[in-house]
């Protein structure tokens, strides 16, 4: 496998050096100057060549080739303690068990494999490539992991049980070209999802980025496994992405061109949610309304209210291939819950609303493919955009677990979470008012212990009822018969004491030997 993988990193460089050698400008071949590129001839673009001669050429994506060495396959749990706060422990995503190559998703027959990819020259505003490492780092409080991992509220689901989930550790990058990782990540992508299981399922990748370049490789990745056009995108953006401003045929705002011009995705199976701002202007509208575009723009939203089109959209996933892909660009929440990414517009989307339909979306579709992207942690030292993205993860994870359980029902919710305006004792007199939720059948043996409980209660108070009546009428007889004395203290101005402590206490509460104290006082 491993020796297969160098044998193919060799041919694409030597297909990359041949073909570069025919067109000529990519490689300096002057005999003077090794290096000099400028001024370009006319005609000929005025590229800074790369030197293949250098030994660090391919140093970012070299492999290590014992990574299986001495071990069974399967995946490998790194964490000493079976469980502990977010910042302890060795940090992977979620304190989950490291994989490191197919065999291991295979043999540990993993439903989830999480992948880093910092991909960070996509756009202008830098910081995305340290998404996957808040996401890992032990500096993360949201939750726990291991033994006390727990289930998700609304559903009483746990995805870290119901799943096999894996870090699957990071896609090879170089840090100073997107041009060449997105083609490294794609493989990458293609590895983790080419895994077939036991139940004819293929293992799921999730990836962190990382600048939204990166949905270009994660989709065509996908579209190697399933086929072209057989992957429908669900796309959360405040941006369309589909510009190739000042030429540039791959950014984090070209993406999506670029899967539609290589047809990976057909137009019509692309849907776009949470579009505002300044971008797409009128010219891009028409391009997205000729491609089959279907997009829910902040507008709609504010005019239909988010259930309308929340439900719409659902619908939308579903008519459309068999298999669907999310590419969730943080952006698309309003930047008061999102301060941490590189072009954040404001007007956005609330968690409130985002949850429940990325949680639905996995559950009732089939979604074999994720993405959290933009998201730029160092921008944001008050932790909350990394929150809202670990939740938005979760909410997936939630749903696909919900899937595997076979809770597929529309808007599924644990009908011990929710009752529906009836306060938790009352819901099984209520019928659901709304969605259909799931309820407990009232049984007879529930009306009978209910209506024991009334009587008992009813019966209590009665009884407490006649002692107070009792007692105020004997209390009442008792200073009747003592007489009124003449001169009687004021009530309760005792002066304070002063403790050592600094605290003031009313003398009357302190036990008798405080009076000396009071005494010296004063
Ligand atoms: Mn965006």
């Amino acid at each position: 496998m491993r020796h297969v993988r160098n044998v193919g990193i060799l041919l694409a460089v030597a297909l990359i050096f041949s073909g570069g050698t025919a067109f000529g400008q990519f490689v300096d071949d002057t005999p003077d100057s090794k290096y000099e590129s400028a001024p370009a001839p006319p005609g000929v673009e005025p590229t800074i060549p790369l030197n293949r001669d250098d030994p660090t050429y391919d140093l970012w994506k070299l492999i290590r080739d014992d990574l299986s060495e001495g071990r069974d396959p399967g995946p490998i749990n790194v964490q000493r303690f079976p469980g502990g706060l977010g910042f302890m422990g060795i940090p992977t995503f979620f304190k989950l068990p490291v994989a490191l190559v197919p065999e291991d998703l295979e043999a540990g027959q993993v439903d989830v494999a999480i992948m880093g990819a910092y991909t960070d020259m996509g756009l202008g505003a830098r910081g995305a490539s340290r998404g996957p490492s808040v996401f890992r780092g032990t500096s993360e409080p949201y939750l726990t992991w291991g033994a006390f991992s727990m289930a998700h509220m609304h559903t009483l689901v746990n995805p870290f049980e119901e799943l096999t989930i894996v870090d699957y550790g990071d896609a090879p990058v170089d840090f100073l070209s997107t041009e060449r990782s997105v083609h490294e990540i794609r493989k990458y992508v293609a590895e983790i999802a080419g895994v077939e299981l036991e139940n004819g399922e293929h293992v799921i990748p999730f990836i962190i980025g990382g600048d939204h370049s990166l949905a270009y490789p994660d989709i065509a990745g996908l579209a190697d496994v399933y086929g072209k056009g057989n992957v429908g995108v669900i796309h959360f953006d405040a941006h369309y992405d589909a510009t190739q401003a000042m030429g540039h045929l791959m950014s984090h705002g070209a993406w999506v061109k670029r899967l539609i011009d290589e047809g990976h995705v057909p137009g019509k199976n692309f849907i776009q949610v949470g579009l505002r701002g300044y971008y797409p202007d009128a010219e891009s509208f028409e391009w997205m309304r000729q491609n089959g575009f279907r997009y829910h723009t902040m507008a709609e939203i504010e005019r239909r209210g988010w259930d309308a089109v929340m439900e719409d959209i659902i619908r939308e996933a579903k008519d459309g291939p068999e298999y669907l892909f999310i590419s969730f660009d943080i952006d698309v929440l309003d930047p008061a819950y999102t301060p941490g990414t590189g072009t954040p517009e404001p007007g956005g989307l609330t968690p409130r609303e985002a949850f429940p339909l990325v949680r639905r979306l996995c559950a009732e579709s089939n979604v074999v493919g994720f993405d959290l992207v933009e998201l730029a942690p160092d921008r944001d030292p008050g932790y909350i955009t990394a929150l809202n993205s670990n939740r938005i993860v979760r909410e997936c994870l939630v749903g696909i677990a919900m899937r595997k359980k076979g809770l597929t029902d529309e808007h599924y919710l644990s009908p011990l979470t929710v009752s529906d305006g009836a306060g938790g004792v009352a819901q099984n007199r209520m019928e659901p008012p709304i969605r259909a939720v799931e309820r407990e059948p009232a049984t007879n043996q529930t009306n009978y212990a209910m209506s024991f409980l009334f009587a008992g209660w009813f019966l209590l108070g009665a009884a407490l009822t006649v002692s107070i009546v009792w007692f105020r009428n004997t209390r009442s007889r008792d200073r009747q018969a003592q007489p009124v004395a003449p001169f009687a203290a004021p009530p309760s101005s005792e002066p304070a004491v002063e403790t050592s402590g600094g605290q003031r206490l009313q003398s009357r509460t302190l036990p008798r030997k405080t009076e000396s104290v009071e005494a010296r006082i004063c």
